[in-house]
């Protein structure tokens, strides 16, 4: 590779790392991928938090390829011209050959690129395309699976575009980086054409793996004993999965999102992944240190708001004394973990109610399920609370008007007559107003599939029912938040950082972006040693318990013995004082630099100086290499933190300072932090390159 030596900026202390800076003057780089404008899951965070650090790196060079919607477009997109003369060309002779293809800026940071496929309007070759797909890798789509089908019009599409580049690109060389089976097809396609362009595909989670750990197989034991081709035979997705496999073997690098997927890969894509390309965040620091402090508690006071209304009548609880705890995310009831962290709830309320603890936890679950809207108990409530609120406030402007007046006559008012009986009368119709019938409901929707609901059917089981005895009240939202909602008015970063702790005990979780965000919001999370996340964690931060992650051992331990631990790390962060919360937000949110595409996109880069090394070793050269590697980095545990061999559980700030409530001790965290940022300096090495291996162009320095 020609060009010069790039340094990666330091983050706080994060190993640098130099790259050899490709000549992207003379590169165009698409990436292309199903959720690109497009929200369904975890790409769509993917690519639309990563859009940045590429457009600094790619500027008008860099382009997104995804589908079109209309109703994406109008409100995410701003329509223009292309710059590039021959991607104008492509996006023209296109149209006029019976498409629709867009083209605009996504109006996200960095305003990247995009080229738009209408699927719909290009369906009229559905019957070719299949005939070519077939001709390219003896693949054949049902016509009954729709969403393959919309898959094949995208990739026919993705795969003609970029002919149409690469044939009239004179100097140029062309990446293309495709994401998951969706997008698969446009690179098989490429490659049987033999276009020349460098390819990466990149899996976020495998086809099969999803559906084996869905069906509550002990999946991580027995990753090699699966007959593979017999399993997607029987789970009806054969073509999804020779599709999704072709794709990885065609592609020139392979890239998961983590470690644990790329084991998952290897077994189920017969394919070991080059680079692990970790997910990160794009990760904005507030000038003020303490300003997420402060967004916490304001959020947290909605959020107590929304629970005043829905334990109307029932509220014999203190708020200040109540943590709020969340699950988050697709609806993939054992999946997602939301199977053993219920069960962990049951035996946290057995806990707390066994050692007569003054916290009362409430764990709202936010899952979409199919509903007919919020029921008629949970509007209630709202409207209870705002009754109460009114009444509340005209008594007490009644009241200081009367204290006024008395005053300025040079009076004291007698104080038991101050309040009229009009008055009695309108506060004892309001506390009237609050006596209930029912207990404060489990659920805020009417749920459609509620009997056979698996988080109800639960709840059911375990009898979490939100009595007054519970100490561990549930509350199921199922739709994602808005801060349009009648109901709880919080988009979801407001709802995050106003909860006390993210739990997401996974058991399929190629990355997990969910912990991830409440890291670098400095919400402590619970999450697993079988998520991306969880795993990356491990390995990089020497006490994760310390900075609030607290990692449950799924792989290696029974389900049985897994809820133990959730329990216990539940318990445990409910014995810790106001101050040891703060102190460990603190910490939290410390480790965000290490979850920022500015760090992580190095894993990026390293992906593409390869893939060019490959599809034109006579113009790119590259050194056998290493993938930028961490291997020896770690965060040290926090300085005030005792060093103990047995870390985890002894280490969390309940056992190294002082349990008072004082707040303001929290400002004495800002030493500890510079403390830690000094010393993380010197000890961090990258680690010496393994032995017999040469190293990527660059040094890694400290
Ligand atoms: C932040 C705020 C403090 C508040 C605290 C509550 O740190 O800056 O003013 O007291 O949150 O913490 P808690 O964990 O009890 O919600
Ligand atoms: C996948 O989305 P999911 O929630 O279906 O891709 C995400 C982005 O890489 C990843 O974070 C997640 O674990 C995968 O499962």
């Amino acid at each position: 590779l020609r060009g010069r030596s790039l340094s990666v900026t330091s983050l706080s202390g994060l190993p640098q790392w130099e790259v050899e800076e490709l000549p992207v003057q003379d590169l165009l780089l698409f990436e292309v991928a199903w959720e690109v404008t497009n929200k369904v899951g975890g790409i769509y965070t993917v690519i639309q938090t990563k859009a940045r650090t590429t457009v600094d790196e790619w500027g008008d060079n860099y382009f997104l390829i995804g589908p079109y919607f209309e109703q994406n477009m109008k409100t995410q997109v701003e329509q223009c011209e292309p710059v590039n003369y021959t991607v104008k060309r492509a996006v023209e002779t296109m149209n006029k050959h019976g498409c629709q293809v867009r083209f605009g800026r996504w109006l996200i940071e960095g305003s990247p690129y995009v080229v738009l496929f209408d699927i719909g309007y290009s369906a009229w070759n559905l019957d070719r395309w299949k005939g070519d797909l077939w001709e390219a890798c003896s693949v054949g789509i049902p016509y009954h699976d729709r969403e393959a089908n919309d898959m094949l019009i995208f990739g026919s599409l993705t795969a003609w575009f970029l002919k149409e580049v690469t044939d009239h690109m004179e100097d140029k060389h062309v990446i293309a980086h495709f994401h998951e089976w969706q997008a698969g097809i446009g690179l098989i396609l490429s490659r049987a054409r033999k276009l020349p362009i460098a390819t990466i595909f990149t899996t976020h989670a495998t086809l099969l793996g999803r559906y084996l750990c869905a069906a509550n197989i002990d999946f991580y034991n027995h990753l090699d004993k699966f007959d593979i081709d017999k399993e997607a035979g029987e789970r009806q997705i054969y073509h999804r999965y020779c599709m999704e496999r072709a794709a990885v073997h065609c592609a020139h690098v392979f890239t998961t999102v983590s470690e644990i997927t790329a084991i998952e890969a290897e077994h189920m894509l017969r394919r070991k992944p080059d680079v692990v390309t970790p997910n990160g965040l794009n990760v904005k620091k507030f000038s003020a240190v303490h300003e997420f402090q402060n967004l916490h508690a304001t959020y947290k006071a909605r959020i107590q708001d929304f629970v005043r209304g829905h334990f109307y009548g029932h509220l014999d609880f203190d708020l200040e004394k109540t943590l709020f705890l969340f699950i988050a995310g697709r609806y993939e009831f054992s999946n997602k973990g939301a199977d053993i962290f219920l069960e962990s709830l049951s035996r946290l309320n057995f806990l707390l109610r066994m050692h007569k603890s003054d916290v009362t936890v409430v764990v709202f679950f936010i899952m979409p399920a199919k509903t007919n809207n919020f029921n008629v108990e949970t509007l209630k409530g709202q409207a209870v609370r705002k009754q109460l609120w009114d009444t509340a406030h005209s008594v007490k402007e009644k009241f200081g008007k009367k204290l006024y007046d008395a005053l300025l006559r040079g009076e004291i008012p007698d104080m038991h007559n101050i309040l009229d009986r009009d008055d009695l009368t309108i506060m004892k119709r309001a506390i009237f107003s609050t006596q209930r019938q029912s207990l404060p409901p489990v659920t805020t929707h009417n749920m459609i599939d509620d009997s056979t609901d698996p988080i109800l059917s639960t709840i059911r089981r375990i009898g979490l029912f939100n009595s007054r005895t519970d100490r561990v009240k549930v509350i199921l939202h199922p739709e994602f938040l808005s801060s349009t909602s009648p109901l709880l008015p919080m988009d979801y970063e407001e709802f995050v950082r106003g909860c006390h702790l993210g739990v997401f005990p996974s058991y399929y979780e190629p990355w997990g972006y969910t912990p991830a965000e409440c890291t670098v919001m400095g919400i402590p999370s619970v999450t697993t040693n079988l998520s991306g996340f969880g795993c990356f964690m491990q390995e990089h931060v020497a006490d994760p318990t310390a900075y609030g992650i607290y990692i449950v051992d799924r792989r290696f331990r029974s389900p049985d013995d897994s809820c133990n631990q959730l329990t216990q790390f539940l318990y445990g962060f409910c014995k810790q004082s106001r101050r040891q919360r703060i102190i460990q937000r603190n910490r939290t949110e410390r480790l965000s630099d290490l979850l920022d595409w500015r760090y992580l996109g190095r894993y990026y880069q390293h992906a593409r100086h390869l893939t060019l090394s490959r599809a034109f070793p006579d113009k790119f050269h590259m050194e056998p290499t290493t993938p930028p590697t961490t291997e020896g980095f770690k965060y040290p545990r926090p300085s005030s933190v005792p060093p103990s061999p047995t870390g985890s559980q002894v280490s969390s700030p309940q056992s190294s300072d002082v349990e008072d409530e004082d707040e303001d001790e929290r400002y004495n965290e800002e030493e500890e932090a510079e403390r830690d940022r000094i010393n993380i300096k010197s000890p961090f090495s990258l680690g010496p390159v393994p032995h017999g291996k040469k190293k990527l162009h660059g040094e890694y320095k400290n």
